[in-house]
């Protein structure tokens, strides 16, 4: 069982070292993270972004640019669509967020002929480590999707479980959150939940256990389930949170971040290359963290 995000270390090391291009890097905290990453032999590193900048940060932090390709692009715009077109010459297998906005850099994945689709439902996926959760929870989807629909649950959940088998996990339980533990008709959230989980015991989706609605006390303590007569399989020992939507799980991405003390990597999942994408207010830590992640699926 992974309790700590840091134990995905251990997934890399057999594995070929993979490069990460960062657009816009001129950002201190990424900068620091892509440090970190670097000495401790995680990933490689390709820079596009204003290189007056990157060079004045690197000094700050000792970061040595000399084995580091680094491609000039002031325009943080301009930098996201030179990243993209850079794995696209398979200069790298991962992108990640520098200094430039979560829809700048998702405008240029999903441009139709230059970005980075591959006929799926793009999501993003969160992996937490709380000191008050006995593993690693995910929680899908708090950064993309707005208010995705049931045909769109499908998709993110499947993201999810690419993460989650992707770090060997082979039946994850999967908590389809609500409100409420009953499906209720006038709230959607519930009847999705049901459909889910029906989905799941007709084989529609594999290789996860999938139960809902659940509310999130239900969702990640026993105690709590057992409290309400709640007989599940998945309940108290999630392993992946489906939120209804952006605002649902963004309150608590935030949440756990700011008041609950957790770690967390993030990634968008669906696209040809994983993307690391971690807020503006994340931690240099995460944003390693979310590296590491990429580097292990
Ligand atoms: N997966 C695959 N294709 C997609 C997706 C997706 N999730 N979203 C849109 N597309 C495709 C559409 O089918 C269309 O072909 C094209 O992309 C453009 O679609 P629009 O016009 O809906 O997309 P945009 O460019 O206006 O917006 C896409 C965003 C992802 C930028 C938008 O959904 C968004 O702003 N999401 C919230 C991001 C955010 O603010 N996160 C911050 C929280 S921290």
């Amino acid at each position: 069982m992974l309790k700590k995000l840091d134990q995905l270390y251990d997934l890399t090391k057999n594995k070929e070292i993979k490069t990460v291009v960062v657009a816009a890097a001129e950002d201190l905290h990424v900068l620091e993270a892509i440090k970190s990453a670097v000495d401790k032999k995680i990933i490689r590193v390709v820079l596009v972004g204003n290189l007056t900048k990157i060079k004045e940060f690197a000094k700050q932090i000792e970061l040595n640019l000399s084995a580091i390709d680094l491609y000039e692009e002031n325009d943080p715009v301009k930098a996201c669509s030179r990243a993209v077109e850079l794995i696209h010459h398979d200069q790298a297998s991962i992108l990640m967020k520098g200094l430039v906005s979560t829809s700048a850099l998702l405008k240029a994945v999903l441009h139709k002929e230059k970005g980075l689709r591959k006929n799926k439902l793009l999501s993003h996926m969160a992996v937490f480590e709380s000191p008050y959760y006995h593993k690693l929870l995910g929680l899908t989807d708090v950064g993309m999707n707005i208010s995705p629909e049931l045909e769109d649950k499908v998709a993110i959940l499947d993201n999810a479980l690419e993460v989650f088998h992707g770090i060997g996990i082979a039946k994850p339980k999967v908590a389809v959150l609500a409100a409420v533990e009953v499906v209720n008709p006038a709230m959607q959230a519930t009847i999705d939940a049901a459909a889910l989980t029906l989905m799941n015991k007709r084989k529609q989706i594999r290789d996860c256990i999938v139960d809902g609605p659940l509310a999130l006390d239900n969702a990640i303590s026993k105690e709590a389930a057992i409290h309400k007569g709640i007989e599940s399989e998945v309940a108290g020992d999630a392993d992946i949170l489906i939120c209804n939507d952006i605002e649902s799980g963004n309150f608590m991405y935030k949440t756990l971040n700011f008041l609950g003390g957790a770690q967390v990597a993030a990634l968008v999942m669906g696209a040809q290359v994983p993307i690391v994408l971690t807020s503006r207010a994340d931690s240099e830590q995460s944003k390693l963290m979310s590296m590491l992640l990429a580097a292990a699926l």
